[in-house]
């Protein structure tokens, strides 16, 4: 006990969480007892996630995303426009697995161009997570933002269609939206970042339109690793409810 609270008071002291030092005096041994104590725990024994257990998340988006996994945000880019860059982060897989991606072209919202009116431009996608998960045509895919319509740039003209409020969740119902559409990397010109990267078997998505749709929502349910990994346990999970409010 005395060597627990040392370790505490030294946690304490360097600004260590308090948390860390707890969990380390209250670890518990076979049989479910705590380890120094002769008291039993009732609770039942976790199995923690390591970081062994995460896979690696690349994502690329011409020009911006935001990406929920089972209704929660695990990553959004950091660089709205330009330099296109990768944003690679850690994921702990959780199956079935609803990934819901909000995608933006840098479209102007009055006239849906880009580069300060000067260029139409255009969007592009593309994911691989390191279980095997990769964007294709299986995919669902829907435009929020439309324009300029017709390609009018003299007198450009936009449309949008709003957002719904659950568009994240794992239970929204998007079998009415079309599917995505592949697009050759040759269409999106991707820039170094995504040379750098591993984006193997991925394929480039948005809806049809590459040009004119600015703002796309994808999802996509994976039931199983692709790469035929098993399954992994019930992890212990956090229920972080703040940043999925009011996000649009
Ligand atoms: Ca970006
Ligand atoms: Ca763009």
């Amino acid at each position: 006990m005395k060597r627990c609270l040392n370790l505490f008071l030294v946690l304490a002291v360097t600004g260590a969480i308090a948390v860390s030092a707890g969990s380390a005096c209250a670890q518990k041994g076979p049989g479910g007892k705590k380890r120094g104590g002769g008291q039993r725990d009732a609770g039942p024994r976790i199995q923690k996630p390591r970081i062994s257990d995460t896979v690696k998340a690349n994502i690329y988006a011409d020009n911006w995303f935001k990406m929920y996994i089972n209704g929660n945000l695990v990553a959004v880019d950091s660089i709205s426009f330009i330099p296109h860059n990768v944003v690679s982060v850690d994921i702990l897989p959780e199956y079935p697995m609803t990934i819901a991606v909000m995608a933006k072209d840098n479209g102007d919202p009055k006239t849906g161009m880009e580069y300060n009116n000067t260029n139409i431009g255009d969007g592009g996608f593309i994911l691989k997570f390191g279980d095997g998960t990769v964007t294709s045509a299986a995919w669902k895919a829907k435009s929020f933002f439309h324009g300029p319509v017709d390609r009018d740039e003299g007198n450009p003209k936009v449309n949008f269609f709003p957002i719904p409020e659950n568009w994240f969740a794992v239970d929204f119902d998007d079998s009415g939206w079309a599917h995505a559409v592949e697009h050759t990397e040759e269409a999106v010109s991707p820039k170094e970042p995504y040379y750098n990267n591993d984006f193997v078997g991925a394929q480039w998505i948005w809806t049809k339109d590459l040009a004119l749709d600015n703002t796309v929502i994808f999802r996509h349910r994976v039931e199983k690793p692709p790469s035929g990994a098993a399954l992994p346990p019930d992890w212990p999970r956090g229920h972080i409810d703040a940043p999925n409010e009011g996000e649009q």
